[in-house]
């Protein structure tokens, strides 16, 4: 199939666009590098160090002898840009990964939340007319998250819930208590999605993502210059793979509050194997499927625990510490999250075991001269409306 990827010079798609790209699929990248941008801005860097998207492409041209990817450099927001990948491209399937993806991002003042709702929602909807005026059949495979759902005090259902009501029944989509600008911004894009698959016919599977980890696929792993980025710093990294940073360097791993705080997690490896199994099952055209992309769940304090005691066994001295939670959010609330289909269309999950962290940790060891302390403390409070991204001089001079 021809296959175009929304944000394929990021973490997950770049490693999507090799997985495809392996199993025979023509693929193409669109990316407007708003994250290396990010980073050339304040002074991030990924972990692991990353190629260029051209030299990323011309390498795995090269190793794959003949299999190559197309890179379009454009902005969901620029209709321009996206016409003219569909038009030359024309898309059988695409998977759209190309929005500001942190949650401290979108918290850090009224410019950065008015940025990713903008870009995430306005991109989505170009999207959709990209598709209805270029090509109808297209599959949208579309990146929610599971943080649409909230943390409610009943399972969370697969996108919809059957409800009795006044003695009358309906399934409806399962209720939304996003935790931040971010978050929302995935709601807002899921009624559009649904609503154009409604009364424009097309077709689309959303996929309600948890939290990844790992520092990348099988492909990404063939060569160095493959490599997908690795990002540990308080606004991107996420916890397990800020955990195993942490105790790399020996600070105290930061757990926020009382870190009951239970999510859905998965492995980057699975990730690109769901997406496989959601294009190769289309939904027909009118349809809107959502599928709840996790295979496990844990508390941030069974990840601090287990990054802890891995460490300690690999000779580490891995302290646990509980920072002020710069987040509002429940420290201690049920959570089930039913997750059955992408199990049910073949998924065998990668689950998380001690040989996994203890590989995180081994990787970020060897990479330890290019971790910025700096980067680690929270700096974005979700109380406050005018946050800076780079370490205040209490923040830097506490935890040098
Ligand atoms: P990422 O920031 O590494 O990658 C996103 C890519 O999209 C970047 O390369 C960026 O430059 C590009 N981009 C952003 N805005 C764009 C725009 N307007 N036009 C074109 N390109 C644009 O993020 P990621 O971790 O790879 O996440 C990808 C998707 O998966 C996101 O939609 C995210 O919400 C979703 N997701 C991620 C996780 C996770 O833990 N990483 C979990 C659940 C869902
Ligand atoms: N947390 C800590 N300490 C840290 C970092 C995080 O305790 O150092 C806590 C957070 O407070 C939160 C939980 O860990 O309770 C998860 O936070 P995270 O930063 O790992 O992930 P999150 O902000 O939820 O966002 C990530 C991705 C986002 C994706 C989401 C999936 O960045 O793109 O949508 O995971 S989900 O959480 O299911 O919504």
């Amino acid at each position: 199939m021809r296959i175009l990827i929304l944000g394929g010079d990021g973490y997950l798609g770049w490693p999507q666009a090799l997985y495809l790209s392996k199993q025979g699929h023509e693929v193409a990248v669109f990316d407007n590098l708003a994250r290396r941008q990010f980073d050339l801005k304040h002074g991030f860097d990924s972990l692991i160090p990353i190629q260029t998207v051209h030299r990323r492409i011309e390498r795995w041209n090269q190793l794959t002898g003949g299999k190559q990817i197309v890179n379009y450099h454009g902005d969901t927001t620029d209709y321009n840009a996206l016409s003219r990948a569909f038009q030359e491209f024309q898309p059988e399937a695409l998977v759209h990964f190309a929005e500001q993806r942190a949650a401290p991002y979108s918290m850090i003042d009224r410019e950065h939340a008015v940025y990713t709702q903008y870009t995430n929602v306005i991109g989505t909807l170009n999207v959709l007319y990209a598709i209805k005026d270029f090509a109808p059949t297209c599959h949208l495979v579309k990146l929610g998250t599971m943080g649409e759902y909230g943390t409610p005090n009943i399972d969370i259902e697969e996108g919809f819930i059957e409800i009795e009501h006044k003695g009358r029944k309906d399934i409806l989509p399962f209720p939304k208590q996003p935790g931040s600008f971010y978050h929302l911004s995935k709601v807002h894009d899921s009624h559009n999605i649904m609503f154009c698959c409604r009364i424009w016919g097309l077709r689309s599977t959303d996929l309600n993502q948890g939290v990844v980890y790992g520092p990348g696929t099988y492909e990404t792993e063939l060569d160095a210059e493959l490599a997908t980025r690795f990002d540990y710093d308080q606004i991107y990294g996420t916890a397990l793979n800020r955990f195993c940073v942490q105790a790399a360097i020996g600070h105290p791993l930061t757990v926020y509050g009382r870190g009951g705080q239970t999510r859905g997690y998965i492995n980057i490896k699975d990730t690109v194997r769901c997406i496989e199994l959601a294009i190769q099952s289309e939904p027909k055209q009118g349809e809107f499927r959502v599928f709840n992309q996790i295979t496990e769940s844990f508390s941030v304090n069974d990840l601090a625990e287990r990054v802890q005691r891995v460490g300690n066994a690999m000779g580490l001295n891995v302290k646990l510490d509980s920072v002020p939670n710069p987040r509002v959010e429940l420290e201690e609330h049920y959570y089930n999250a039913v997750h059955t289909k992408l199990l049910d269309l073949g998924l065998e999950p990668h689950l998380l075991d001690d040989a996994e962290v203890e590989r995180m940790i081994s990787l970020t060891v060897e990479h330890q001269d290019r971790i910025d302390q700096r980067l680690i403390m929270p700096t974005v409070n979700w109380r406050k409306a005018d946050n800076v991204v780079e370490p205040t001089a209490e923040v830097a001079t506490n935890h040098r």
